[in-house]
């Protein structure tokens, strides 16, 4: 029987509404949903591949246990059962610590991921917890956490009704837009230039969205924290900054200018090698605009000063007078925040409750460096890491020193994966635990809809029933949950989350701004709607709301509900012990003499890059035909005169060596890079045994991360350098008699 579906594509932060048509059970095509309130339509080509990707036949359709050495399938129950023996031998002998979790990025993509991974952390209590956050937006969160007195407090542009949009390090034309959650990035930008707008782009790469900005500086790598002081600089020098209706909101201006005094355009033109002219092109274009939004992303964040860097983005948002007003820098609110409530000062932000064991690494938001993972299992002594719990997550090729991290998860005592892939970190699961198809799956956007240029609010429910018994995520997440905190192997997993429902309604009724207050917790929980556990707590969190809504007001739209254009949200979005925002924070400032000592201490030769590829998603999508060959290509790209300098052609192999390692890689000879800086993908290396991943293996491509050994991280997050560190290249000697 031939039917369509409507279901939010789960595959990258633009959140597309798709029309699926379905043949029974199987997809047969993928559209833009053109209804869809926040994405009218728009589609790019992973999420027309929807079908395939629902389809693949190297998804495991059963959990994974190791038997003799060799992962052979199970049952459920036997899984499970596994995973309870396995991880309480090693919590029982060693305690909660020696038990890592492994957040993987897939994890802000699903209803699983957005609600039990808090519980799961809660009721192992180790603080052996990483994720993809040290490998990406971790600067961010400190920045904001430092500034506005929450870290989870992200402005973001506001792209439909900017009039200038400076964007740093990132390339939204390929990605679809990160931290900030934006169908039709493509679409927008051109809007903005349309109305009269402008966009510049920050970045070493001539990108597709350099391409097609008004004004592309193309800068050293890892220089953007002194080039954006000294657009900081300059606003103060010429009498630029105007903080317009936030003035009252801020403290720390003059402290910022202190700071910023020594960055001087003529200081910082040769460490960045941008002129200073253009410099102070920047700043003055900055302040002229009528309305300007400053966006950073992944350069500038997984980089040497990427809290630095993250923090100057909204310190220039913030002396424009952009921040918090249309057109500028803006905080979503999300169906699901708590409701607005007065302004009160906060407790704050801080970070190193405790430390790393090995390198000593500060906590930052109850997380330790993924960076630092592989120490943390393969040093020895008391307190090592002896199990792990990954969860959607890809270290083995997403985080620094793969060679390293792969033989250190083979020796632990215990490994489990939720994974719908066997591939290069699954592969030493002593159980693998397969979440369905995405059909099969609810789809709630719990991570970005805190993101989102508009607010909006949307709920797919699975397209496809579950058969056989086979848990959804939720469940297999919820079992995890039971598992860790001991309860009977057969306990219903419905109790994990009437146990999360009984505390946030026990809190809500208490709390006299809640819409709540007052009602009974027993009779409220009664009330709720939905079908199963998380949508009887996504129900909960929507009443619980600023938008006054249920989930049977959200069933009743399935195109979703427009909630409008974002609005202005100081000082109530403010959580700072003074209450204000706080521009010059202590440990920022502290940051500063190590991004001075930049400015002599000039380092030569080459640095390297990332890239992504629009078909192409971090480590997971290499094994689709559809989105296979063609530019997706793992090639190290390198600049004319570098390759003339270092004896490469278009389509030799270079060797390229780092501080974790060496690579051997095909050569793009391009002038998109500049010189001194090549670029190369990541997530790739799928040459690995004991993976299943047919097509990926035909093309695996070569692990950029293995050029790095895990000790080149911003300080003040954690955050691993995946972008501007130095590399050594050649042209791959000639083996003697070879051929
Ligand atoms: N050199 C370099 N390294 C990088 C980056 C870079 O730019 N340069 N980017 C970094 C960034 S930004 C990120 S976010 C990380 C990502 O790092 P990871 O999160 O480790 O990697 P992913 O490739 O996103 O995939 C994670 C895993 O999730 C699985 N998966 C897919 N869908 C689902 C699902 O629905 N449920 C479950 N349970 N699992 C699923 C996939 O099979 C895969 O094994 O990589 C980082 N690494
Ligand atoms: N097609 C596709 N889409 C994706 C992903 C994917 O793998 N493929 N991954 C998703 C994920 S997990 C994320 S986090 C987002 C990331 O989203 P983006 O950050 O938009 O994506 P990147 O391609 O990593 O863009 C980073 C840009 O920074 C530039 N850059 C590198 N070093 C520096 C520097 O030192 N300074 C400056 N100014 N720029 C620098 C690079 O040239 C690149 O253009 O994309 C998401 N969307
Ligand atoms: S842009 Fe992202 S969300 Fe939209 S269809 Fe493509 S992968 Fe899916
Ligand atoms: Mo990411």
């Amino acid at each position: 029987m031939t039917r369509t579906a409507l279901r939010i594509c789960p595959l990258c932060e633009a959140t597309c509404g798709l029309t699926l048509t379905l043949e029974d059970d199987t997809v047969t095509s993928a559209r833009g949903d053109r209804d869809d309130v926040f994405s009218a339509g728009f589609i790019c080509p992973k999420g027309a591949t929807f079908g395939a990707l629902d389809a693949d036949p190297d998804r495991l359709s059963r959990p994974l246990v190791r038997r003799d050495g060799r992962l052979v399938e199970t049952g459920w129950a036997e899984a499970f059962a596994a995973v309870a023996a396995g991880l309480g031998a090693v919590t029982a002998a060693h305690g909660p610590d020696a038990v890592g979790v492994v957040l993987g990025n897939p994890n802000v993509h699903t209803v699983a991921g957005g609600l039990y991974p808090a519980q799961i952390v809660g009721a192992l209590r180790s603080r052996n917890i990483f994720s993809a956050s040290t490998l990406d937006q971790m600067p961010k969160h400190v920045a904001c956490g430092y500034l506005f007195g929450d870290p989870n407090a992200i402005p973001v542009p506001d792209l439909d009704r900017t009039d200038h949009l400076l964007i740093i390090g990132a390339n939204p034309l390929v990605s679809n837009g990160s931290l900030a959650t934006a169908a039709d990035f493509p679409g927008k930008l051109k809007a903005l230039r349309r109305r009269g707008g402008r966009i510049t782009v920050i970045d070493p790469k001539r990108t597709r969205t350099a391409e097609a900005a008004d004004r592309h500086v193309s800068l050293r790598p890892g220089t953007d924290a002194a080039l954006l002081f000294a657009v900081v600089q300059v606003l103060f020098a010429e009498g630029l900054t105007d903080l317009g209706a936030l003035a009252s909101h801020v403290t720390g201006v003059e402290e910022v200018r202190a700071l910023a005094a020594a960055f001087t355009p003529e200081a910082v033109e040769g460490v960045c090698e941008v002129p200073a002219a253009e410099i102070r092109a920047l700043a003055r274009e900055l302040a002229a605009a009528p309305s300007a939004a400053v966006y950073g992303r992944l350069g500038s964040t997984a980089v040497e000063f990427g809290t630095l860097c993250s923090w100057l983005v909204d310190v220039l948002n913030v002396l424009t007078g952009n921040l918090d007003r249309p057109g500028g820098a803006m905080f979503p609110l999300s169906p699901t925040a708590r409701a607005p409530r007065p302004a009160a000062p906060g407790k704050g932000f801080t970070v190193g409750r405790w430390h790393s064991r090995v390198s000593g690494h500060p906590e930052v938001k109850s997380e330790l460096p993924s960076a630092a993972l592989a120490e943390e299992i393969d040093t020895p002594g008391e307190g090592r890491v002896r199990a792990v719990i990954a969860l959607a997550a890809n270290p083995v090729l997403s985080a620094p020193d793969g060679h390293r991290l792969d033989r250190a998860l083979a020796g632990l005592d215990f490994m489990v994966s939720v994974d719908p892939y066997l591939n290069e970190t699954s592969r030493h699961a002593h159980v693998v635990l397969p979440p369905p198809r995405p059909t099969q799956s609810a789809h709630y956007d719990f991570a970005f809809s805190t993101l989102a240029v508009r607010n909006t609010v949307r709920y797919s429910r699975p397209v496809v029933e579950l058969a056989d018994g086979r848990p959804g995520e939720p469940e297999i997440y919820a079992r995890l949950v039971q598992i860790l905190s001991g309860a009977a192997p057969d306990a219903d997993p419905a109790a994990v989350d009437e146990q999360a429902i009984a505390r946030l309604l026990a809190r809500a009724t208490a709390d006299p701004l809640s819409p709540l207050h007052g009602g009974d917790p027993a009779e409220l929980a009664a009330r709720l709607g939905g079908r199963t556990g998380y949508e009887r707590r996504l129900d909960l969190m929507l009443r619980l709301g600023p938008y006054g809504l249920t989930l049977d007001k959200v069933l009743a739209q399935p195109h979703g509900i427009d909630l409008g254009p974002l609005a202005p949200r100081v000082p109530e979005v403010l959580r700072t012990p003074s209450g204000r925002i706080e521009l010059a924070p202590a440990p920022i400032a502290a940051d500063v003499p190590r991004l001075l000592r930049t400015l002599t201490e000039r380092a030569a030769g080459p640095v390297l890059i990332g890239r992504r590829h629009l078909r192409s998603n971090n480590s997971w999508m290499h094994n689709l035909p559809a989105l296979s060959g063609g530019t997706n290509l793992c090639t190290l790209q390198v600049h004319p005169e570098d390759a003339a300098r270092f004896g490469l052609v278009d389509g030799a192999t270079a060797l390229v060596k780092g501080d974790g390692g060496e690579i051997e890689a095909p050569v793009e000879v391009t002038d998109a890079v500049r010189p001194g800086v090549v670029s190369l993908p990541h997530g790739w290396g799928h040459d690995r045994s004991g993976t299943r991943l047919a097509t990926a293996g035909l093309h695996p491509g070569v692990n950029v991360n293995q050029l790095l050994d895990g000790s080149r991280l911003d300080p003040l997050s954690g955050t691993a350098v995946l972008n501007g560190f130095p590399v050594q290249v050649s042209a791959l000697p000639e083996v003697p008699g070879g051929n």
